[in-house]
């Protein structure tokens, strides 16, 4: 396939017509956007030839990596039959009823708690939409209307539609648009390196944060709390793994008060942490899962919802018409190539293989970049991984955030064909689930180049400790 194009040409028309996501439209009209022609494996290739290793699956989607034959048939197969239907009328589709059925055996059972349904979306926003629906409307049909409040955590990211942007705890979106939309708070995050207390140890720390919500409970009144919503690693807010005492602590609080768990699995279901699921990683309940983007590798959209016995025996007795839905909500194009997107992961293993493969061994790889001067904390879980750029190593001081130290490290990397994520002073990646020991020995390489390359323009800036 041809995929020579005129850069200048693209980038003229791109910042005439196309207002792309979360950008300061002046800047990049000014800039020129990278125009990405193609992909195979792990590499991405820009317009002007240049190849890059995509250490982010995208925007932590394609954990089967790109070019996978397999899902384009899936798709041009399912185009030739039965290209779109709605499911809404008492009408169905093969594709989405599999799908469902496919879901439903890959979420594990937690005690007495099984997933046996699913609400259809194209996206993780529009997900979390559908869960604050269901959670109010279970809530309603069981004559408690006052239990509104749903409880989510600073820094994470639920997605950018008014609900979405409200249940995330980015400050950045809440500023604009009136945000939160009523009845929705925050507690703080399991962020140890940030919020851990002198002398505290990671542990303590877990149940000193799983208490917030404890507290923020209590506060708001239990009898008017509706839902806790977080994701099992916080992704976008930069990798946050929570310490391992966190989530027990938090399932013991949502059980005392009975409130419902909404577990947004957006980045961290399909094999992300080594399990099909995230809760199952760190082996909480949910009542709710929220999925999209590696339900297809990213290669259509697709998301929803996965909803647990307790909820749905509600919705289903007692609920009547549920009024909720989208066009696209099973649709069949997408369905057909996340059934073909989880045979792959299936037949590959890849869930097994970050648990016990090549999880384990970018564990191991990243002790070395723990070690670079410029980092102050290294940490992976399963596929993904996220470090701290520090000023001063020994204690542990952080750059002021008008330095972005974390654009310049982003700006090495991208120099130097590494796709790698900045979030403040944080570096993250979550690669595809495809890669050899060989690839992941090349990224390693890449980061501690580029991490030596921003070391060397800070030390020159004179910003060091
Ligand atoms: N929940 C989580 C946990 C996510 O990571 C969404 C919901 C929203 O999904 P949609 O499909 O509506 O975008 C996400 C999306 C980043 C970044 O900068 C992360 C996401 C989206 C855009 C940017 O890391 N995650």
């Amino acid at each position: 396939m041809n995929t020579v194009v005129d850069t200048a040409l693209i980038q003229a028309l791109d910042s005439a017509h196309f207002l792309h996501p979360f950008t300061d439209f002046k800047d990049l009209a000014t800039r020129g956007a990278r125009v990405i022609t193609k992909a195979e494996g792990i590499y991405v290739w820009d317009s002007e030839g240049d190849k890059m290793l995509d250490a982010m699956s995208g925007l932590w989607c394609v954990n089967v990596g790109y070019g996978r034959k397999e899902l384009a048939d899936a798709a041009h197969h399912q185009m030739m039959t039965l290209p779109y239907y709605n499911s809404f009328f008492q009408t169905t589709n093969v594709p989405a009823v599999r799908l469902a059925a496919k879901l439903a055996e890959l979420a594990p059972k937690v005690g007495e708690r099984s997933f046996q349904h699913v609400f259809y979306s194209c996206s993780g926003s529009e997900s979390n939409d559908s869960n604050v629906r269901m959670v109010r409307r279970y809530w309603d049909l069981l004559g408690q209307p006052q239990r509104k409040v749903i409880i989510g955590r600073l820094n994470a990211y639920h997605g950018s539609t008014m609900a979405g942007a409200s249940l995330g705890g980015m400050s950045g979106m809440h500023a604009q648009g009136d945000l939160p939309i009523p009845n929705i708070t925050h507690i703080g995050q399991p962020y140890f390196f940030e919020n851990g207390l002198p002398g505290e140890n990671a542990v303590d720390f877990g149940l000193r944060a799983a208490g917030w919500l404890e507290t923020k409970i209590l506060e708001i009144g239990a009898d008017k709390v509706a839902a806790f919503i977080a994701e099992p690693i916080q992704g976008a807010g930069g990798v946050i793994i929570p310490p391992p005492s966190y989530w027990p602590e938090i399932q013991r609080i949502v059980d005392k008060y009975g409130i419902l768990l909404i577990s947004d699995e957006v980045i961290c279901a399909f094999g992300r942490l080594g399990t099909w699921f995230g809760y199952e990683k760190f082996g909480y309940k949910p009542d709710l899962v929220t999925f999209a983007k590696a339900v297809t590798s990213g290669y259509v959209p697709l998301g929803g919802v996965m909803v647990g016995d307790r909820v749905a025996k509600v919705l289903i007795e007692k609920g009547g018409e549920f009024n909720h839905g989208y066009t696209y909500s099973g649709h069949p194009v997408a369905c057909a190539v996340a059934l073909a997107n989880i045979e792959i992961m299936e037949r590959e293993q890849l869930p097994q293989r970050v648990r016990d493969d090549i999880g384990p061994y970018l564990a191991k790889r990243f002790v070395e970049i723990g070690a670079h001067p410029l980092v102050g904390a290294a940490e992976t879980c399963g596929f993904m991984a996220g470090l701290v750029l520090v000023k001063d190593k020994q204690g542990m001081e952080r750059f002021a955030e008008s330095l972005s130290v974390g654009m310049i490290c982003r700006g090495h990397c991208f120099k130097n064909g590494l796709i790698m994520r900045a979030v403040g002073d944080r570096m993250i990646i979550a690669p595809p689930l495809t890669m050899t020991h060989a690839q992941i020995d090349e990224m390693i390489a890449l980061i501690l180049h580029c991490l030596d390359l921003t070391f060397k323009e800070i030390k020159k800036n004179g910003w060091l400790a």
